[in-house]
């Protein structure tokens, strides 16, 4: 596969397929693909570009290298106060953003693991809509080890994917688990061998890259709509709106406003 790159950054790689797919690679394998605040940032940035991108219909998140998709926060950064950039003294949870934004984005995201998926980075996987797993891929949580927790979509989604008994297990065990037994649990949707990885991935993001942009788009938000509440409801009414727009019943909103007359709705049907 020939990807080209789309854009430049310190902590990860963007890149093109040429053919709708965007892939966004976290580029530390020197500690197994740990994120800090400006990889979040940038991870951020790049998928708001592939958003922004009309050519653009799946995105793959992956690690660089065949030791790790992401091995969570890095704790050499890790403050008092959550984990601190470069050059501030006072640090957040920038990946909570993160998570909300990958769960929001109008177009669905193929998490691709090789290797380790362990605390913040099996969250990551979580979040995106598929995961594609290598077969020496390894999910775990390390939280109450290292003095952590995600009670958010960590605790939540997981649950729903494998149950409330196996997800405490995960997070009061810390041990880890072999990509069949992701499998198992329905934490991935596939397993195959390491080397035919991207060619799997790619494969699975092309058969969505043939269906329709809009009906991904509406399936998604409504998996999201009860789960995320309040705001999920918002991003499928507000997408509701979207294709009201393009009626002649909104435009004659539209135009009488711009007009400075009265709308003439009658000519609308009240439909059963
Ligand atoms: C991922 C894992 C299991 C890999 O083990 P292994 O044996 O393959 O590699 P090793 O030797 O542990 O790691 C290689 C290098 O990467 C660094 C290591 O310190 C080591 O550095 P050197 O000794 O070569 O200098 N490294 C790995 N993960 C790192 C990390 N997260 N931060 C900084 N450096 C890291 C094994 O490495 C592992 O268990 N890593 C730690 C996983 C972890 O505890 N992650 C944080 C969980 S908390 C979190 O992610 C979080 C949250 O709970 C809430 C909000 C936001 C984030």
């Amino acid at each position: 596969m020939n990807w080209t790159s789309a854009a430049d950054y310190q902590d990860i790689r963007y890149e093109l397929s040429g053919d709708g797919i965007a892939k966004i690679t976290i580029n530390r394998p020197e500690v197994r693909n740990a994120f800090r605040p400006e990889t979040i940032i940038e991870i951020s940035d790049a998928l708001e570009k592939a958003r922004e991108d009309e050519t653009v219909g799946v995105i793959i998140l992956t690690g660089e290298g065949p030791l790790a998709f992401c091995s969570g926060g890095d704790q050499r950064v890790r403050g008092d106060t959550g984990y601190v950039p470069g050059g501030k003294s006072v640090g957040r949870f920038h990946v909570t953003d993160l998570h909300v934004q990958i769960r929001r984005l109008p177009k669905p995201v193929v998490a691709m693991v090789a290797g380790y998926a362990i605390g913040g980075g099996q969250i990551l996987h979580l979040v995106c809509d598929l995961t594609i797993a290598a077969d020496n891929a390894k999910f775990g949580q390390t939280g109450p080890r290292v003095g952590s927790f995600d009670g958010g979509y960590g605790a939540s989604l997981l649950s729903r994917l494998v149950g409330p008994k196996k997800a405490k297990e995960f997070w009061f065990l810390c041990r880890q688990y072999d990509a069949q037994q992701a499998l198992d649990m329905g934490l991935v949707n596939t397993v195959v061998p390491l080397d035919r990885l991207e060619e799997e991935t790619v494969q699975w993001c092309r058969e969505m890259l043939a269906l329709s942009p809009f009906a991904l788009r509406l399936v998604k938000l409504s998996f999201h709509a009860e789960e995320d509440g309040m705001a999920g409801i918002q991003q499928l009414a507000h997408d509701a709106n979207l294709l009201f727009y393009g009626s002649d019943e909104a435009k004659e909103g539209r135009e009488a406003y711009k007009a400075k007359r009265r709308p003439d709705f009658s000519q609308f049907p009240k439909r059963s």
